[in-house]
Formats: C-alpha cells, structure tokens, sequence
C-alpha cells in the first residue's frame, strides 16, 4: 500500500495524550520515556526521512537538526508557546510549517502571575521560611510584624496601576484578573521588536474603558517602570528583549511596586534582581523562570534573596492544561502530516 508518513515524538506525553498518536495512516516513532529526554543518537537515528517531528521547548530545531531530518520534513510541532528554540527563518526558508501551543495555557499562567504578584507582594517566602523552621513562636505579634504591599486597592492607595512588559494573550488575562482587585489604571509597553498597531490598540482601549479602566495606554519603558505598583514581564524572549528588566528599570520603580516575571528568565538580569530586592529599591519579586534554568543553584542571588520567590517553571504545569498542550501539539503534528488545518500553525510572515 502507500507509504505511511513517519512522525517522531521525542517524548512520551502520557497514555491519554499518546493515544491520539494510534492510527494505521502514520507511522510513529516515539521516545519511550515520560521523564527522561530522548538521547541524542536515538534522536539522529530516527529522525531522517521524517515527515513531522513533535518535540519540547527544550530541544533546540537548528540547521544541522534540519539537515539530519532530510527534505521529506513538512511539519514541526512543539508543545509549548515559545518557539525560540526554533530557527523559525529556517522552517520557512525550507517551507516546514511550525506548530504550537497558544491560548491553552493562557489561563493556567495567568493564574500564577496573579499568584506570584500576591505572594511577592506579602512575604510569602520569608514567612513560610519561618514557620517551616519551626521559629514561629520566636515572632511574637507587632502591628506590622510580616506585614508586606497590598495588591488590591486600599484606602491609602485608591487607584492601583498594573504594567505590563508586552501586552498579548497571557497578559489580557492577567488584567481581568486584577480587574476585581480594584486596578483602575494599566499600562503596556508593545513586545520591543513589533510594530505599533493602532487598529488592535483601539479596539482594546474601548474594550476596558467599558470594563471600568479609568486609564490603559500604551507607554515607554520608562513610564512604565515608574509608574506601575505591579511590573508583568509577559514578552517573548528573543534578542530584543534581552534583559529589558535592568538595574535602570528597577532603579525606577516603586519602593512599594512587585516586579513578576512569567515569561522567560532572560528578559530580567537576575544580578540586579537581586540587588533590587535586597536594597529596597522595590518591595518584592515573583519569577517562574531564571535565566539558565533549570541550573538554578542554592546559592543563586534570587534563591538567596527573601524578598524573591522562585518557581520552577510551572506557570503551565496544571494536570489539566498540559494534556490540552499535549493534545494540541500532537494534533497539530497529525494535521500538518496529512494536509489538514493545524489547530495552531505559526504565522510565519509576521
Ligand atoms: C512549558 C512554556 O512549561 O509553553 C511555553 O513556552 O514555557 C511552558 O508552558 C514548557 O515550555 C513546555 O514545553
């Protein structure tokens, strides 16, 4: 009969996600582990003569990963939103769509944006540090014992202002969010390597004003950094938002403002952080991502600081939305095979 496409999985996604896989018109090669990456030999061993290629963030998609595949590759997939691991100029260059996971993950780290904000904002690390130790008891109660910064509005701060690093999908919802915690005024800077759009801008601009907004506009960095009670970092990582967040955009802060970060661990230079943190230029931070993670060691200067809690990367890590990215990433792979329409196919003429 017809040569079945050869799709390979670089990863074992779980039973129920795998199952999507079991079909008679593909050919499926997938690494067998749920926990431990492929190896590279199997990798290189498999891949030639592929068609699709579903992989993870973690896996780099360069010209020498492209060479090994061969001309049959139409289709990479990846489970996850971010693509910089990808030589997206490459793909098309070579006509290869690529696939990936927008808009399921959206709420899931909206969620721990929201989280990181308020756990930043009241001690949350200091004071659980305590209570794990056993030291409790060695606090006794003061009026503004463990006492940190107030998210919703209050009656010393009756108008609280968000900022956000980049405005798309995660950083919408992360705003209607905070809507019922009183913010009345948001701030945005575009991603720094996009365009201005003045059609899309309007149209959101109408949209919170009827949502109670008194004030959302789109600003400069500068502004933003000191305008805000709340910093979101919510940009792609990519060359032109490389440490963005520096010892200057801090220096310009609140004393009273949180800074969160729930994109990627470069945009921010963990050193001045740090130093930000320690010496009271802000009141606390939240990131879910490090630059260089996952080597985050004990002694890292965010680790180390109090005042910055740290999360392993799990903004998208909820039972329910990683079998939603799975799902897509492999229905994506299937529909890119055979001709379909990709459920998420990356725009790549932007
Ligand atoms: C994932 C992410 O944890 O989707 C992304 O870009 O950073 C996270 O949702 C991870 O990358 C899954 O591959």
């Amino acid at each position: 009969g017809m040569a079945r496409p050869k799709v390979v999985v670089t990863r074992n996604l779980g039973a129920e996600a795998m199952r999507l896989l079991d079909r008679s018109d593909l050919d499926v090669v997938a690494w067998h582990s749920e926990t431990q990456p492929c190896d590279k030999k199997w990798l290189y061993d498999n891949i030639p003569g592929a068609t699709g290629i579903l992989l993870l963030f973690s896996e780099k998609v360069d010209q020498e990963f492209l060479d090994a595949a061969g001309p049959t590759l139409k289709v990479v997939s990846t489970m996850s939103v971010g693509y910089e691991h990808i030589d997206v100029k490459a793909l098309a260059q070579r006509g290869i769509k690529l696939g990936y996971t927008p808009d399921v993950l959206t709420e899931a780290v909206a969620d721990i944006t929201v989280m990181l904000a308020l756990m930043a904002g009241r001690n949350v690390k200091e004071t659980t540090t305590i209570v794990q130790n056993g030291q409790w008891s060695a606090y006794p109660w003061a009026p503004y014992l463990f006492c940190g910064s107030q998210l919703s509005a209050n009656w010393l701060q009756p108008t609280r202002t968000a900022g956000f690093l980049g405005f798309g999908r995660i950083a919408q919802s992360t705003l209607a969010r905070l809507l019922p915690f009183g913010f009345t005024r948001a701030l945005y800077t575009g991603n720094p390597s996009s365009q201005p759009k003045p059609a899309r801008d309007a149209e959101m601009h109408a949209k919170y004003a009827s949502q109670g907004l008194a004030e959302f506009r789109r600003v400069d960095i500068a502004e933003l950094a000191r305008e805000s009670d709340v910093v979101f970092v919510l940009a792609p990582g990519e060359p032109s938002t490389y440490h963005v967040v520096n010892e200057e955009f801090l220096r310009a802060m609140k004393k009273t403002a949180v800074l969160v970060n729930t994109s990627r661990g470069s945009l921010v230079d963990s050193e001045a952080l740090a130093k930000a943190c320690r010496e009271g230029w802000i009141s606390g931070a939240g990131v879910d991502v490090v630059e260089g993670e996952p080597h985050v060691p004990a002694d890292h200067p965010l680790v180390k600081e109090p005042r910055c809690v740290v999360l392993p990367h799990i903004g998208s890590a909820t039972n329910e939305t990683r079998l939603g990215m799975g799902t897509m990433a492999i229905n994506n792979v299937i529909a890119g095979v055979l001709g379909g329409n990709m459920p998420a196919e990356l725009n790549m003429s932007r």
